[in-house]
């Protein structure tokens, strides 16, 4: 069978893009079938900056719970702790040598995360996307449900996986296809509607955090920056207010309905009243979800136990496909 697979950082708590972006998406693959899922807390990736390590142990089970209470069933996918499946780092080590400075040099996550100094930034940060890739490639995946921030960095897993297949002549990897789809592929920060919504933006009122109460997400919502005017009626006429079509893009999501219905609903309605009603549906849509991860973290054993078993089947598929790599290569064993 096919092969979906996608991680999320535990470098923070889960904000609402995660969830509208990735996690909900998660789901609809699991609940459809028609591939083997897989999903991955990267805390590999989450120490390309620093994490103090009580935080990590907590976000890494908080973000499991998040999975768990927003419908992953880990019987039917596979919930996998980086760090517990090795071969995430040995297949990350070959492909470390098979990617080029050059391409991972114009990552705009590179150069938006490293900033102005980029010397101080560590050398996991600059090789994040050759790890991405081997967290990928380890299962052979031929999609990859991702957020459109991170179109750029399945575009690489497909040129290391070409490159690989090249350069020793064999026809391994797939070329794997990014799967962006929806509304919500790109929520912003209710504070700038040109920036994205992230979970370790230093201004908490620019996100909602899935364990938020329903006070501080309403509060959220009244605080988030608009203009003026009132809801238009078309999706064209919200082209220079990124503000408002965040919210309304937000608020179809939540809704599962198009930003067109929502329009044709709400035209002329003051902005003040919207965002009450999003509060609301926010409310009701993330409350359950909220509630339910508060009630697993009460066993964190429990995560534990769920997190080791996925990463025991995870490695029932990776520790072969290292093998042949380590083969192909030229590793004696
Ligand atoms: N704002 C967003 N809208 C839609 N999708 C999003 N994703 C993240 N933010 C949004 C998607 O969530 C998945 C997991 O992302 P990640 O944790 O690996 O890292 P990220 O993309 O860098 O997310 P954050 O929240 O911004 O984390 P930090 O602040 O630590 O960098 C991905 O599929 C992503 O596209």
């Amino acid at each position: 069978t096919p092969r979906i697979f996608s991680g999320i950082q535990p470098s923070g708590g889960l904000t609402l893009g995660n969830y509208l972006g990735a996690i909900t998406k998660f789901v609809d693959w699991q609940d459809r079938g028609t591939h083997e899922t897989l999903f991955c807390m990267v805390d590999l990736h989450a120490i390309t900056v620093p994490q103090t390590p009580d935080a990590l142990r907590h976000n890494t089970r908080e973000l499991c719970a998040g999975f768990l209470a927003s419908g992953i069933d880990p019987e039917r996918s596979i919930l996998i702790n980086q760090s517990q499946v090795p071969e995430h780092a040995q297949l990350g080590w070959i492909f470390n040598c098979v990617a080029r400075m050059g391409w991972m040099g114009r990552m705009t996550q590179w150069k938006d995360k490293s900033g102005k100094n980029a010397e101080a930034a560590s050398l996991g940060l600059f090789a994040y996307p050759a790890l991405m890739a081997a967290d990928i490639l380890l299962y052979k995946s031929t999609h990859v449900p991702v957020g459109e921030d991170q179109k750029q960095h399945i575009e690489l897993t497909r040129d290391i996986a070409a490159k690989f297949n090249h350069d020793y002549g064999v026809d391994f990897f797939p070329l794997t296809e990014p799967v962006i789809e929806g509304t919500a592929t790109r929520i912003m920060s209710l504070k700038d509607g040109t920036k994205k919504m992230s979970k370790s933006d230093p201004v908490e009122a620019s996100r909602i955090n899935l364990t938020d109460d329903a006070d501080t997400i309403a509060k959220k919502f009244r605080k988030a920056k608009t203009d003026p005017d009132p809801l238009p009626g078309a999706v064209e006429d919200l082209e220079g207010r990124p503000d408002v079509r965040n919210l309304v893009n937000i608020y179809a999501a939540l809704e599962g309905r198009s930003v067109d219905a929502v329009l044709t609903e709400k035209a002329g309605g003051q902005l003040g009243h919207f965002k009450q009603d999003l509060a609301d549906l926010a409310v009701s849509k993330l409350g359950p979800v909220s509630m339910e991860m508060a009630r697993l973290m009460r066993d964190p054993a429990e995560i534990d136990r769920i997190l080791t078993r996925g990463s025991e089947r995870a490695r029932e598929i990776s520790v072969p496909v290292l093998r042949e790599v380590y083969d192909i290569v030229g590793m004696v064993r």
